[in-house]
């Protein structure tokens, strides 16, 4: 193992998420801030979201609001080369083996006063895999307390089922909590100072709220998966041809001998009108939405 003790290890497999407090170095956090600042001012030029930002519901080019900076290992080489670091590698391999691809990579901005809900959802309905060795790494570039917006999950729930992540007959990316029997008390908020770093499965109930405090919660997600876990067809995935996706390997060797295994999968289809990033996806959503940490699980 090169980071993670067996305890860690077992946590993860009976939880579905893990927590690493203050996993990276302050010089890291320093200069991730410094490049999001740098990345964070072409919101300026925008009236609405395009391949590189995604703007809040209120943004305008004179008070620009970001909601998501798209791709940031496309857009920036320190993110890139942070992606292909040990400091992410290393805690995946543990995880779930020494060959990694990518899935994709977002910068959920999550801005003071106004940052914008994720409503509760798995990755794996968006993207459902052969097999279910997909994880999220979160690194986070604030301190994130209860009330900035702090990813929440359920623990164990991936053992569980895919949930209903539809609407009138919809794939709307988003789950009734209520319908699906749960209980918002039971999540479980992951919490911790700038350069902690989360990891959650892929079949991990998980959803975060607005964020209304002064203070951000900029919190980045590298999405991978083991190189024999392929994408069902019906996935949200981008699979354009093996070449292309090749190019995703992120260490380790590929292979063209998919892993099935007997796990749970729904097909997220059809599409909504507006199959864009997750909050488009979920706007289309009639299910019961998110407000405050405080204001959901009335709190003072
Ligand atoms: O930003 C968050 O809190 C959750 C992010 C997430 O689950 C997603 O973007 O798919």
């Amino acid at each position: 193992m090169e980071f993670l003790n067996e305890n860690q290890r077992a946590f993860y497999r009976e939880h579905g998420y893990l927590v690493l407090e203050a996993h990276l170095p302050q010089s890291i956090i320093d200069d991730a801030q410094a490049e999001i600042a740098h990345l964070s001012k072409h919101a300026a030029t925008l009236t609405q979201s395009d391949d590189l930002i995604d703007v809040e519901d209120s943004h305008t080019p004179e008070d620009p609001r970001i909601r998501r900076i798209k791709r940031p290992d496309l857009q920036s080489d320190f993110f890139n080369n942070l992606m292909r670091s040990d400091y992410i590698l290393g805690p995946a391999r543990d995880l779930i083996g020494p060959n990694l691809r990518m899935h994709t990579t977002k910068l959920n901005m999550k801005k003071a006063e106004f940052g914008a809900p994720v409503q509760w959802h798995q990755d794996f309905a968006f993207y459902p895999h052969t097999n279910d060795d997909v994880l999220a790494i979160g690194v986070v570039f604030d301190d994130i307390g209860l009330e900035n917006g702090p990813l929440q999950v359920f623990s164990g729930s991936h053992n569980g089922s895919i949930l209903d992540h539809h609407y009138d007959g919809v794939f709307v990316g988003a789950v009734d909590l209520e319908g699906a029997g749960l209980d918002l008390n039971d999540a479980v908020p992951l919490t911790g100072p700038a350069g902690t770093i989360t990891i959650h499965h892929a079949r991990t109930l998980h959803g975060s709220a607005l964020n209304t405090s002064p203070r951000d919660r900029q919190m980045l997600f590298y999405e991978m998966m083991a190189a024999d876990a392929f994408p069902v067809m019906g996935a949200m995935t981008k699979f354009e041809s093996i070449e292309q996706y090749d190019s995703l390997m992120l260490c380790g060797e590929t292979t063209k001998e998919p892993r099935l295994t007997n796990i749970p999968i729904r097909v997220p289809q059809p599409q909504p009108a507006m199959a864009g990033s997750i909050y488009e996806i979920q706007a289309q959503s009639g299910k019961s939405g998110y407000t405050s940490y405080e204001e959901e699980r009335k709190i003072q």
